[in-house]
């Protein structure tokens, strides 16, 4: 049999009969299943190919399952890279995007992958970012998209604006010169405004992974505090920060605002130590990960402000780093006996540390450590109760909080809050290439949104790309200037483009109706929606399904999408594991190809050079580490069957595969057995032996068992178990006699055999049905196991004594205690171990008896 034959055959048939194609039919019920959609980078790679075998084992399943299945396929087509190789390559970002499309659409197919290829969306098509754009207009004029001042990091050299992957050690990453941090208007998406469904609905996803649903919550990150106003000393003004732990109160010494917070500036206007400060801070990288890892500094600002509880005392007022201007107030009190970074900024500054909660066990009685002699040496974080606290003294913390609460409520100097760590999604890219935001700034109207029959507002062609990576969008000579849709004078376009992930936040819904003249036709989402399985990977967790379901529920509160359920947009999801590899390098600590490693004398070496290798552990496989393994050659030589089996064959789904050729080379091996299965059973109907007489039940018996084993395996996704069951029952039908496989009743379990393989290696199991039936079925039915044969089935017992098996014996699933025991004694082989009395018995309904007898 050749592979490459058979998968031509088989892709040209399912193309010309339109096999995979989708439409809304209400007597069928429907199975949405999607995988995330690819970047198009150049070429498939591994994870694309495990990813994507996965999604089509469950929509090949569930389509001979008789649902009505939609399986769509896109591109995620704008974004940085493309625009790199403008810049580096002189290409065209249209025409190297469209050409990797292409080249990696030929690759799916290849692959055998059931899409409906008619539902194809490419993001950077103005008939996709065109509805894209009137999605924002509605956010727009819902409130859901607003503008406000933020910083993003500047390059001053290159003048132009840096992704935070683009700064590298606080550098641009081409001019190599310092970033800084400049304030721009920039377009925001009101995702806070969804916190409390966002959190509150993960409770109606039971089929999500359980780490990617606290990995949502952690990021959505909900904490209830207060904000508490502290009174400037002498000046009429306040400075309210936010606190989770208000009563801490009492061992605040200092309060700490932000870097860009306003009140610096305004004391900077004639402090020139700030000044310089905050110079300095403004080069520092935005991304809150650095910043949570740089050492705590800050400025006296020589302001100080009065303590909420103890009018008399006051605090000193500082600007420091390790305050974020984007959560909460920007401000801070400091409580350094029990806060990490309070106490590292405090034992800088020489400022006092004052505890306040004494550790304690619940429910025992302390004595009050008053006064505190011992020098604090690092903050304590754990549960106790409050010391050195006037009216909070003696309380347990829940109580002291709920006490504080109340007394600033009393006060009037605060509010309690719940606050949210997620902040709203800013979505302006400084880029060319990614969806125009379609909005015009008139001199005279403001900022005024187009209007539907200005869309879709097409990206110009004719675009010159500097070396610098700025948007080309800003020197393009027209583009820019047009004229204000509400008065007809000259007006500007913005510039910015939205962020890819817009695009990715609602393809989906697209995907029901990809041509409609609105962004989603109802009646089609009606039908189609929600997604029923969902897979893609775990990198995914926060941000893409994150932001889908943030716009499922605003879409719907827009108007442009019903009849959801929870507006969910993915009922179940599964993220699948990586495709590792060994990791090699050279003396020189150079990564090396795995192709260019060869075995000398039990060591390995490199193929041409000669030079010893160190082989390192396998990880993820990256281009960085050159432990890629190129899907199209493995296809060449193995087949595409062997690499779809293989990619679900040795470990389950949403765990790490460990790349082996070896372990490829085994499944193109059983492949290969599996022809020879047939051409047996081919053989077998020719041969004249005369008839003997055969018993059926075990070929029938058997059949029913595989048949109920290998459902419920692929329909839980235990994908590797589906596979190696699927070796049993191979195993199983090869062992049968010349005149079993002669009987109707042979050929039906190998027919369900093959019906059973179609999802994970469809050509081939295609190729052996049109054989094995005479016909060229394009869709078959998932056969249903006799439940008649399976009610009577006998179970095999395991007969132990001490534990140790010593033989087995046959009998009926449900079968008592006592008549096992029975059976076991009257057997031959077994009585010799019925030595003594029995102590006791260890009875496993339907798998063993343990027998404990005392010599
Ligand atoms: C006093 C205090 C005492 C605090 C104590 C903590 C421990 P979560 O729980 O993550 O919401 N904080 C508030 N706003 C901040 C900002 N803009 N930048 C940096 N830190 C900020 O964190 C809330 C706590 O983080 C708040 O409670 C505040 O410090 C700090 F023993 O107030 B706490
Ligand atoms: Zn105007």
């Amino acid at each position: 049999m050749n592979f490459k034959v058979i998968e031509k055959k088989w892709q040209k048939l399912w193309h010309e009969n339109n096999v995979f194609k989708s439409s809304v039919n209400e007597d069928m019920k429907k199975y949405y299943v999607l995988e995330m959609l690819p970047y198009p980078s150049g070429k498939l790679h591994m994870g694309h190919i495990r990813n994507y075998t996965i999604g089509d084992i469950s929509a090949r399943y569930k389509k001979s399952q008789g649902f009505n299945v939609l399986h769509p396929m896109g591109w995620d087509a704008f974004g940085l890279p493309a625009e790199n190789a403008a810049i580096e390559n002189k290409r065209n970002p249209r025409e190297w995007t469209l050409e990797n499309i292409s080249y990696m659409r030929t690759q799916l197919i290849q692959m055998g992958f059931s899409y409906d290829w008619d539902r194809e969306i490419k993001t950077c098509e103005p008939d996709y970012y065109g509805q894209a754009q009137k999605i924002f207009i509605a956010f727009v004029k819902h409130g859901l998209a607003y503008q406000k001042e933020s910083y993003v990091n500047w390059d001053p050299v290159d003048q132009c604006v840096l992704a935070n992957e683009q700064v590298i050690d606080g550098k641009g990453w081409r001019s190599d010169a310092p970033v800084e941090k400049k304030k721009l208007r920039q377009w925001y998406l009101k995702i806070t405004a969804y916190a409390d469904a966002l959190l509150a609905d993960l409770s109606v996803l039971p089929h999500w992974p359980e780490k990617v649903k606290v990995m949502q919550k952690n990021w959505i990150g909900q904490s209830y505090g207060a904000t508490i106003a502290f009174k400037v000393t002498g000046q009429d003004r306040a400075i309210d920060v936010y606190t989770t732990r208000p009563e801490t109160l009492y061992g605040a010494s200092f309060v700490a605002i932000a870097p860009q917070h306003p009140l610096a500036e305004i004391v900077a206007a004639d402090n020139a130590v700030l000044r310089d400060f905050l110079v300095a801070e403004n080069r520092q990288s935005t991304s809150e990960v650095d910043r949570e890892r740089a050492e705590k500094k800050g400025v006296n600002t020589g302001l100080t402000v009065v303590h909420p509880f103890m009018p008399e005392k006051t605090l000193p007022v500082f600007v420091a780093n390790f305050v974020l201007m984007d959560y909460g107030t920007g401000a801070i009190f400091g409580c350094p006996a029990h806060d990490p970074r309070d106490f590292a900024f405090a034992t800088k500054y020489g400022l006092p540390i004052l505890p306040v909660i004494a550790p304690a066990d619940p429910g025992q009685v302390t004595l009050l450590p008053l006064p505190l002699t011992q020098p604090v040496t690092e903050a304590y974080v754990g549960d106790g109760i409050l010391v050195n606290s006037d009216f909070l003294d003696g309380l347990s913390l829940s109580d002291a909080q709920q006490k504080a609460h109340e007394k600033i409520q009393e006060l009037g100097c605060g509010t309690k809050e719940t606050q949210y760590r997620l902040k709203d999604w800013g979505v302006s890219r400084q880029r060319y290439w990614g969806c125009p935001i379609p909005i015009v700034y008139c001199p005279t109207c403001g900022t005024v949104p187009l209007s539907e029959e200005m869309l879709p507002l097409e990206l110009p062609q004719d675009v010159v790309f500097a070396e610098t990576g700025g948007n080309p969008l800003e020197t393009h000579p027209t583009w820019k200037h047009t004229t204000c849709p509400v008065c007809d004078k000259p007006a500007v376009r913005e510039t910015d483009t939205l962020d890819t992930f817009f695009d990715s936040s609602w393809y989906f819904a697209r995907y029901c109706s990809p041509q409609s003249d609105v962004p989603i036709d109802q009646e089609e989402a009606k039908y189609w929606l929600s997604v029923d399985q969902y897979v893609g990977g775990i990198e995914h967790a926060i941000l893409h399904l994150l932001y889908s379901r943030f716009f499922t529920k605003a879409l719907h509160d827009v108007g442009l999408i019903t009849g959801i359920d929870h507006n969910e947009p993915f009922k179940r999801l599964l993220t699948q594991g990586m495709v590792c590899h060994q990791t090699f390098k050279d003396t020189a600590g150079r990564w090396v190809y795995p192709d260019d490693v060869v075995t000398k004398n039990g060591s390995s070496v490199h193929r041409i050079t000669g030079d010893a290798i160190q082989v390192g552990r396998s990880e993820k496989m990256s281009k960085s580490k050159k432990n890629t393994v190129d899907p199209h050659e493995m296809i060449e030589a193995y087949g595409v069957d062997a690499v779809r089996l293989f990619m679900i064959s040795d470990s389950p789904p949403e765990k790490d595969l460990e790349w082996s050729v070896a372990g490829l080379h085994g499944v193109w091996r059983y492949l290969k057995k599996l022809d020879a299965l047939v051409t047996d059973w081919e053989a077998c109907q020719l041969s004249v032996l005369p008839e003997e007489t055969v018993c059926l039940l075990a070929v029938q018996k058997t059949h029913a068992q595989y048949v109920q084993l290998i459902t419920q395996t692929i329909a839980t996704f235990q994908l590797n178990r589906y596979i190696a069951y699927l070796r049993e029952f191979t195993a199983f039908l090869e062992s049968r006699t010349v005149a079993e496989k002669r009987t109707p009743a042979y050929k039906e379990a190998l027919v369900d055999f093959c019906v059973m393989l179609e999802p994970g290696a469809p050509h081939i199991a295609n190729e052996l049905i049109s054989r094995l039936c005479h016909v060229k079925a394009l869709t078959h039915i998932w056969p249903v196991a006799n439940m008649v044969l399976l009610a009577d089935q006998k179970v095999k017992y395991a007969i132990q004594f001490k534990g140790k098996t010593r033989g087995f014996i046959e009998g009926e699933p449900d079968i008592s205690q006592e008549a096992l025991l029975k059976l076991a004694q009257m057997d031959s082989d077994l009585a010799k171990y019925f030595t003594g009395t029995i102590e006791r018995i260890i009875f496993v309904k339907g798998r063993l008896l343990n027998v404990l007898i005392s010599a």
